[in-house]
This record gives C-alpha cells, structure tokens and sequence, in this order.
C-alpha cells in the first residue's frame, strides 16, 4: 500500500466531515449520505476496492477505511440529529400561544344623534306616543301649504329651502323639495288618521344654509303631535315640560316664550334651565350666562292647519312641538360644533 492511498483515504474523510458540517437541511444530509456512504458512495466504493489492495497492506488499509466509515456515518447521525433539533425549536417558535389574551374586536357603536333620537322615542313612547316616519322628498303641500304658509308668503323666508327641479306646476314653481323640517306630517298623520293622535316622528331634514357651529344643511328633527277633544295648552306645558324632565334630569325648570310658526297659535319656544351653571357664570360654554338653553319650538295647532285636512276646530285641538337631536346631543354629551356629527371622525365617533 502506497502512503499515497493512505493520503487520499485521509482526504476523502476531511471532504467528506466538511461538506457534511455544511449540510443545512434534511435534503443535503441525504444527498450527502448518498454520495458517501450510500451503496454506490465514495467511502463504499474504497471498501469496494480493497480487494486490489497488495495482501500485506490489506489490513491495515481495511481498518483504517473503516475506522473513517464508522467515524462518518457517526458523524451523520449527530448532525441529523442536530438539524432535527433545530427544525423543532424553529416549529416551537412558530407556534400559536394560546395563553395569551386575543386581539381585540373593532365594536361598532350606536352615532350620538341615533342614540338620542332613540331616548327622545323611548320618553314620548313610554306617554302614549307612536313612532311615525315620513319621506324626505316632500310636496310643497304638505311641507308649507297644508301648515298654514302658502305660496309666496314671506313666512317661507324661514326655512331656505332646497327644491327638487323634477315637478313644477303651472305657473314654472317647483312643487317638490328636501322637506326643510319634519311639520310635513303633521298633516300626512291627520290626513290618514282620526283623532285621537299621538305620534312623533324622527327623521332627517335640509336646509339651504350656511353651516357653523350650530347649524348644518342636513341635520335630523324629531316633530310631535297630539290631537284630541279638549287638548289645551296646558297639556301641551306638561307634556313637554315631563319630557325635559326625564331627558335632562329630575330638578329641570322650563321656560315658554311666545315665538311664531306659521302652523301653531300660540306658539312658543321652549328652553330648560342651564344644568350645566344655573346661570351662574356669565362665561358659560352651554346659556352663554343667560341661565337658559332653547330646545324646541310648540305651539297650539292652528284651526287652518286642522281645517287644511278636514278636521273640525271647533271639535278638536292639539299641540306640536318640533326639536333637533344634534342640538340636544350637544348639550348632554358638552359636544361645542354640530360639524363633529357628520365629519365621520372616529376618534369622535368612539367616545360615544
Ligand atoms: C321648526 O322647524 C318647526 N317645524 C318646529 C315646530 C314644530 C314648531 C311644531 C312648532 C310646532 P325650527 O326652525 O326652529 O322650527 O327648528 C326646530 C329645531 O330644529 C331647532 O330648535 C333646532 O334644534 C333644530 N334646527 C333648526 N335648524 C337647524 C340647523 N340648521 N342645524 C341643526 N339643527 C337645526
């Protein structure tokens, strides 16, 4: 036996220990064991070929081929191993842990106008009331005529009104608009029903405005109607008066002032005493120092409008009443822009 045999058995072990020390996945050891020690494998193949080897150095050159054979595939075994360690903590570290607490859930939540159109339902329901709702694309009839306030009367100047350009009557008048308020049907109600009534009627209305703080062009009323034999003002100061009451808290005070609507005689406006200051301080965000907030217009309905729909006056009366949610929200939740109710500002929306 040459030492040059010797030599090359040696660097056959030396190529064989480094590349498998480079194998970094199970598919690299296997090709790797193929190529050493599977059956046509280079270690394989020098045990193979010991038969050429000269009898005197057989067994010398025999032992040490494998010695190395025994020694590699040792060696395979731990590396195997190793990877198969490393591939399990890899997958250990992978893994869902499921101690820890889930992720929360985005909850959607009632706006602050819905919410209060909601009490402001619940109080009048919990009196007798009906919930009615009514289209947003109005008549002129029933928007202005039927309430008392014909065609080109100034009284109309209080409502800027958006007109739909889809019917005109004769003279060239648009006769159909985005209703400005929700008193439209107060005579849809009486149209279609008998006293006694009692309904209130949540819904959107538009006005042609600039907006501001308190003002927007879209914005949602809540209209109130009660008609019978005999209903006087004072029900109507009760009722609206219980309703602040259960709405702002128990020790409210009310006011009443005349004020004109066309559809009402008398009419009033309402206004509860400042919760916030008591008209204590001058600077108050809420009454601006004068001790009340106005909440709503009312009034007695006119005998025109009962007469509009074919109702007696002289048989039966009632009263109306006419609020804006967005205004009440501001005032329970100390909201200071109504703009704040159709930004879609979450962080706004959240509080809520
Ligand atoms: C009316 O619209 C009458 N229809 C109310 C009424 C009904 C009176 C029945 C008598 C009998 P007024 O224009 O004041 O009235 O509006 C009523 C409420 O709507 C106001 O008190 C206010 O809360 C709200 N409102 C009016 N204009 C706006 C606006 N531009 N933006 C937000 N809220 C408004």
């Amino acid at each position: 036996m040459t030492t040059s045999a010797f030599a090359d058995l040696n660097a056959l072990r030396d190529a064989a220990t480094r590349e498998l020390d480079a194998a970094v996945d199970a598919a690299a050891l296997e090709a790797w064991r193929v190529a050493y020690l599977g059956r046509s494998g280079k270690i394989t193949g020098v045990l193979r070929g010991i038969a050429a080897v000269p009898a005197d150095q057989r067994r010398v050159f025999g032992a040490a081929a494998n010695e190395i054979k025994v020694a590699l595939e040792q060696r395979f075994e731990a590396r195997q191993a190793d990877l198969e360690r490393g591939a399990l903590s890899a997958l250990a570290s992978d893994a869902i842990d499921i101690t820890l607490p889930g992720r929360p859930v985005d909850m959607g939540r009632l706006h602050p106008t819905t919410i209060v159109i909601r009490e402001i339902c619940g109080i009048f329901q919990s009196m007798g009331f009906q919930v009615v709702e009514g289209p947003e694309v109005e008549w002129d009839k029933y928007n202005f005529e039927a309430l008392n306030i014909p065609k080109d009367h100034p009284a109309r100047d209080k409502w800027d009104t958006i007109w739909v350009d889809a019917n005109k009557d004769v003279e060239g008048r648009f006769t159909t608009l985005l209703r400005t308020h929700n008193s439209p049907m107060q005579a849809r109600v009486m149209e279609t029903n008998q006293p006694p009534i009692r309904v209130v009627v949540p819904g959107k209305c538009f006005r042609y405005e600039a907006t501001d703080a308190t003002h927007e062009s879209q914005f949602f009323q809540v209209e109130g109607l009660v008609v019978d034999e005999g209903v006087s003002f004072a029900n109507l100061k009760h009722t609206l008066y219980e309703f602040a009451r259960r709405l702002f808290g128990g020790d409210r005070k009310v006011r009443f002032r005349c004020d004109f609507f066309p559809f009402v005689e008398p009419g009033v406006d309402m206004s509860i005493d400042c919760f916030k200051c008591g008209g204590r301080d001058p600077a108050c965000r809420i009454c601006r120092g004068s001790g009340w907030i106005e909440i709503m217009g009312a009034g007695m309905v006119h005998p025109n409008v009962l007469r509009n729909v074919g109702y007696d006056p002289a048989r039966v009366s009632g009263f109306a009443f006419g609020m804006g949610p967005e205004r009440i929200a501001m005032l329970k939740y100390g909201i200071d822009d109504i703009r704040l109710f159709y930004a879609n500002d979450i962080r706004f929306l959240r509080q809520f």
